[in-house]
């Protein structure tokens, strides 16, 4: 299989050049820490490594140092499609190099054979109430699988420590090939006639997705495409990253692991912003029956702010600039429905609410994150269910953690086990800094 045969050409260079660091330097101070990091979230403590995605605070993301627009214009496309394979996008996460056209193909030919849920997972999701959240289900199906992990089979055999990547590979694959077909039997099961999906050999990931949702408009299948893409991955320290990599450090599998990665993503501050998000948008569209005046949409934005609320799709946590994430959205939208008028109050929010934010002066970060425009483009195609988005979110957060689990496996990655410390100790080490 082709991703098992070029990490495996590449893993002597890595793992020589990682241990010469750790060996050779390992005493080299990185980064110093305050007490206002360690009581706040750990903010910016450089304490992860992954070389797959890095987020610059002034560019936004690059995935393997690829800025979003290049890797629009540089990944393969499907015949006739407006955006690059999603196989292509794992491609080049897993090996680091811009795949040719068959060798995304490969990929997606790996997903079309590992696709088939097995039937208990849908009974597991039946089994539940009706009004369970679908990203209860989502996580639930995802440890349903773990039965099925090559890891933890070839675990229990034993098995040298230099080939833990190999079976994690597997497991990456069988995974992220069941993502949209969990994802679309998820929907069918909340919102529709609960019908299992089938996933079509002959189409790609993004397709796939698409038709199996049922969405008719065939520009669905490119926006699913850029979405996943686009969700995949934001470095190693987000909740939904960070909670991945923890659990799978301890060697839990593939399904322990991102299982516990998509509780994460479900928090309000994190994956279910693009829902608040598109509720804000229609709050405005409601009141002012359209695309309000810059005045009105002005007063509306700190009419929310004066109530206590924040201005849900603005600001971040690291980034200092639009996020190309919400640029690469809108452009498409722009592109293809420039009309449809949450698009034109997306823009017009653009326009005003970076002034608000400014003015009420709190917000490090006064510009748009990929959730402001996320929901508004879903919501064009038909897909109105908010509480599904997290779940779109998370098929695409798949092939991140994916990648990064292979290759923490790969270089040998050691359990996380930071140290805690006492508010008595903080206070100690401030008195001694005076
Ligand atoms: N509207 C109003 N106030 C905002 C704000 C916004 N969009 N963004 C930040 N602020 C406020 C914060 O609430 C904070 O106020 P307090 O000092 O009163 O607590 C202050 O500005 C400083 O915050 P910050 O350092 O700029 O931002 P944080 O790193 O603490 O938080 C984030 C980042 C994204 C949680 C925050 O900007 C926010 O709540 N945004 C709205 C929700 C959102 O869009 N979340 C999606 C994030 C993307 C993702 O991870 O999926």
């Amino acid at each position: 299989m082709i991703l098992h045969e070029k990490i495996a050409a590449q893993l002597p260079e890595w793992r020589a050049r990682v241990t010469k660091l750790v060996k050779e330097k390992g005493e080299v101070i990185v980064d110093k820490v305050s007490i206002g990091q360690v009581y706040g979230g750990m903010r910016d403590i450089k304490s992860l490594v992954t070389d797959i995605s890095f987020v610059d605070p002034a560019t936004g993301i690059k995935f393997r140092g690829m800025s979003i627009p290049e890797v629009l214009e540089k990944l393969p496309k499907p015949e006739g499609a407006t955006i690059p394979y999603v196989g292509a996008l794992f491609y080049l996460l897993l090996i680091g190099e811009v795949p040719t056209k068959a060798e995304a193909e490969a990929v997606e030919a790996e997903w079309a054979k590992r696709a088939k849920v097995p039937a208990y997972v849908y009974d597991v999701l039946r089994a539940m109430p009706k009004d369970t959240h679908p990203m209860v289900l989502f996580s639930q199906a995802v440890l349903a699988l773990e039965g099925t992990s090559e890891f933890a089979r070839r675990y229990k055999e034993g098995m040298k420590k230099d080939v833990y990547w190999e079976p994690t590979l597997e497991d990456a694959l069988n995974l992220t090939a069941k993502l949209p077909v969990i994802a679309a039997f998820i929907y069918h099961l909340k919102y529709g006639d609960g019908k299992e999906p089938e996933y079509d050999p002959k189409a790609d990931f993004g397709a796939n997705f698409a038709r199996m949702m049922g969405v008719k408009d065939k520009g669905y299948e490119d926006l699913s495409r850029l979405y996943f893409i686009l969700h995949s991955d934001h470095e190693s320290g987000n909740v939904s990253a960070h909670a991945t990599h923890l659990v799978g450090s301890a060697l839990s599998d593939a399904y322990y692991a991102f299982s516990a990665g998509l509780n994460g993503l479900a928090g309000p501050l994190h994956g279910l912003a693009n829902q608040e998000c598109l509720g804000w948008l229609i709050s405005v569209r409601d009141q002012f029956g359209g695309v309000p005046s810059r005045e009105d949409l002005y007063k509306f934005a700190w009419d929310t702010l004066n109530s206590g609320k924040v201005i849900p799709g603005y600001g971040h946590a690291v980034l200092r600039v639009t996020d190309p994430r919400f640029t690469a959205q809108l452009d498409y939208a722009k592109q293809h429905f420039p009309e449809d008028t949450l698009v034109r109050i997306a823009e017009l929010v653009y326009d005003v609410v970076p002034q608000v934010l400014k003015e009420q002066g709190k917000a490090k970060n006064p510009a748009p994150n990929v959730d402001a425009i996320s929901g508004t483009l879903q919501y064009y195609y038909g897909v109105r269910e908010f509480d599904f988005y997290t779940v779109l979110f998370g098929v695409g957060r798949g092939l991140g953690v994916m990648a990064n689990l292979v290759w923490a496996r790969a270089l040998g990655q050691p359990i996380e086990r930071p140290k805690s410390v006492t508010t008595a100790m903080l206070e100690e080490a401030a008195a001694k800094a005076e």
